[in-house]
């Protein structure tokens, strides 16, 4: 066989394995995609670069696996949930404590409650209560369907619970599939302890995530995380049940949202626009392999390289922004939540809570 002959054959054996790896991709592919649009690049214009995340402090170090959400009761002690399913806490000597075993790995949004302890979202178990008598799970399903995704929580001065879910198709671990779908699986939730009743109030969500409550209660944010914007629905009475747009075309995807002392919110972003996922968002082929290889997925998430968060006013504008850009201290900050004029961050790629002290 003559040079040309081999090169022939060794092309046509490289073209029909590409084929068939990208049959098989859409054979088996999980995912039915759309394309996906980027906010304007002009939105990076709000995101000079400061570092700041680089100067935290690390509580917990090595005790706190992965925590993705933090709060803080009235008497300043610090709660989070971590991947290895205990709700830990930190009390002001700067004790940490085992406080309460959930179990899973699933463990995502929390919050106190009014009457003690706090309310969580378990993406596997629902809405769970959790005091020093135990655990009680609120809610596992909603118009008789498994609530699979619960993923952050606030509680009203009326005792309503509002909690998002973050896809009805894709469990936590697969969370990256509704990225590359980028079709609208999330909800908002309300729990009525009164009447142990939950119900759907919006619904089309692009990954619910983070909930917060305005200061005087008359409307709620919920964030939704590929769409990078968040949405105010409004509780009082003269414009209950409306919706708008509170931020859009934010500098990544919001994750958890936490009301400031000051009127102000903290949103944590993820990185979800490096180059890599820009080019796959373009084409559903492309979506199809990277969501059948899981390699190839590893390869576009930016998430576990940087950490920002973002202050934003309480018209929707971004008034600074916190991060670090080469990920080396923090990165994948899911969490910003001021307290005496601290921020605490949670992540979902570090073994500590993050703390920085604000005016530096
Ligand atoms: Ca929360
Ligand atoms: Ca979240």
């Amino acid at each position: 066989m003559d040079f040309i002959s081999c090169f022939t054959t060794f092309s046509s054996f490289l073209i029909a394995c590409g084929l068939a790896i990208v049959l098989q991709a859409l054979f088996f592919s999980p995912i039915s995609p759309d394309i996906l649009e980027f906010p304007p690049t002009s939105s990076s214009i709000h995101a000079p670069s400061s570092s700041m995340l680089q100067k935290v402090s690390k509580l917990g170090e090595g005790f706190v696996v992965k925590a993705e959400d933090v709060t803080i009761d009235n008497t300043g002690i610090l709660y989070t949930a971590t991947r290895d399913g205990w709700i830990k806490r930190l009390h002001k000597n700067g004790s940490w404590e085992n406080w309460k075993w959930i179990g899973g790995e699933s463990l995502l949004g929390i919050t106190t409650a009014a009457a003690g302890g706090i309310i969580a979202c378990d993406a596997e178990k629902g809405l769970l209560e959790v005091t020093e008598d135990g655990v009680k799970v609120l809610a596992s399903q909603v118009n008789g369907v498994k609530i699979r995704f619960a993923d952050d929580v606030i509680e009203a001065s009326d005792g309503n619970m509002y909690f998002s879910v973050a896809s009805t198709k894709f469990d936590f671990h697969n969370w990256f599939l509704d990225v590359l779908e980028a079709n609208p699986h999330g909800q908002l939730l309300r729990y009525n302890p009164a009447l142990n009743q939950t119900s759907i109030i919006l619904d089309d969500l692009c990954f619910a995530n983070g909930v917060a409550l305005s200061p005087d209660q008359d409307y709620l944010i919920v964030c939704e995380t590929w769409k990078f914007r968040c949405l105010k629905y409004w509780l009082n009475e003269e414009m209950r049940g409306q919706t708008e747009v509170f931020i859009d075309n934010l500098p990544g995807g919001p994750d958890n949202i936490n009301l400031a002392p000051d009127g102000t919110f903290w949103i944590a972003l993820i990185d979800l626009t490096p180059s890599r996922l820009k080019f796959v968002h373009g084409s559903k082929v492309l979506k199809h392999l990277v969501a059948t290889y899981p390699g190839l997925a590893k390869q576009v998430n930016g998430a576990y390289k940087k950490a920002k968060v973002a202050n934003v006013d309480r018209d929707g504008k971004i008034i600074k922004i916190f991060d670090d850009p080469t990920g080396n201290i923090m990165s994948f900050v899911t969490s910003a939540l001021e307290f005496e004029g601290h921020l605490y961050l949670g992540s979902l790629n570090c073994d500590f809570i993050g703390k920085l002290p604000l005016g530096i």
